[in-house]
């Protein structure tokens, strides 16, 4: 539980309220962000959701959306501010730099740093959509329509569509009282996963021939380039679940995107298949995530990134044990 009622009952007596999710965001801290600070917003605070980076066009159908600002900084004068899906400071940008208010950490990050003011961790939630759930229901708040639709996108999108591993019971549960308070899951789903671009599947095809597995069969990837990207015209959010292919092959572990960033380095997502813990292998390069499903960025060429990270997820398959080479 942690420091979960004190924090209850500061969120009971704040005005001006801050909500913040990580960099390069997606939809579960989105959807956490937005559902919680519409509940505030009902409740007639002043709550503003902020990110330092740019909202991703696919999740601008999310209720709340339009109000969703990107800064650099925060303002003054807040009565708290709520930290959403970041197991670090460092992953909201700069935002808590120089911040007087209380810090309100609502994270299920299992290395999350403890970094608030009051922290609640739950590595054990599917998403920080469904943390911020029971964060309402301990509040009484009535759950609103606009306030469910962010939260199902968020349970929805961290449990991979109720594939992976962490679709919990609870998960489920909490999902089914999403939908009873009036998210709709087709068309939430259809807002997620049925707005491609054309050229994103043409990307998807080209990325796609770059497609190689281990000698063993455990481990595939891809890669895709910045010109690739630029070429195509797309952003990096373009990339979205290209990773679900390799991790479908048959007898695949450990399925990786390797994406260069055009001399910032390679970000590399992983996803393991439930034995290998990819957190700790993005951990060795400066990255994290959950045990599944994890990315890091790291400086060097294609090449030598690909080797360094393919040797990493082949230490952590050896260590993880249970397989033929255990
Ligand atoms: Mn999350």
């Amino acid at each position: 539980m942690g420091d979960f009622p004190r924090m209850v009952a500061l969120l009971k007596t704040v005005r001006r309220v801050a909500v913040l999710s990580h960099i390069n965001p997606e939809a579960d801290c989105i959807g956490a962000a937005l559902g919680l600070t519409i509940a505030l917003q009902e409740q007639g605070r002043a709550a503003v959701a902020y990110n330092a980076d740019p909202l991703p066009r696919a999740l601008r159908f999310l209720p709340g959306a339009g109000d969703f600002v990107q800064a650099d900084r925060l303002p003054g004068g807040l009565d708290c501010v709520v930290v959403v899906d970041s197991g670090t400071p460092e992953r909201v940008g700069g935002l808590l730099t120089g911040v007087a208010a209380p810090v309100l950490n609502v994270d299920h990050h299992k290395g999350n740093t403890r970094f608030g003011t009051l922290n609640w961790v739950v590595p054990e939630a599917s998403a920080a959509g469904e943390m911020v759930f029971h964060l309402l229901r301990a509040l009484e708040h009535p759950i609103s329509p606009p306030v469910a639709t962010n939260l199902y996108a968020a349970v929805l999108t961290d449990t991979g569509s109720f594939h992976y591993k962490n679709t919990s019971p609870e998960a489920l549960r909490v999902a089914a009282a999403l939908v009873e308070a009036g998210a709709v899951p087709g068309q939430i789903s259809a807002s997620l996963y049925a707005q491609r671009d054309a050229g994103e599947l043409r990307l998807l095809s080209r990325c796609l021939t770059t497609l190689t597995l281990s000698r063993d069969g455990r481990v595939a990837w891809m890669e895709v380039s910045a010109a690739d990207l630029a070429e195509a015209g797309l952003g990096q959010d373009a990339l979205e679940g290209f990773i679900d292919y390799p991790r479908s092959i048959a007898g695949v572990e450990v399925a990786l995107l390797f994406r260069g960033l055009g001399g910032d380095g390679i970000r590399v997502s992983l996803r393991s298949r439930g034995r290998a813990d990819v957190a700790a292998v993005a951990a060795t390069f400066g990255g994290g995530g959950h045990h599944d499903a994890a990315g890091c960025r790291v400086p060097g060429e294609l090449a030598a990134v690909r080797g360094a990270v393919l040797a990493a997820v082949e230490r952590e398959l050896a260590s993880a044990g249970g397989g033929e080479r255990g």
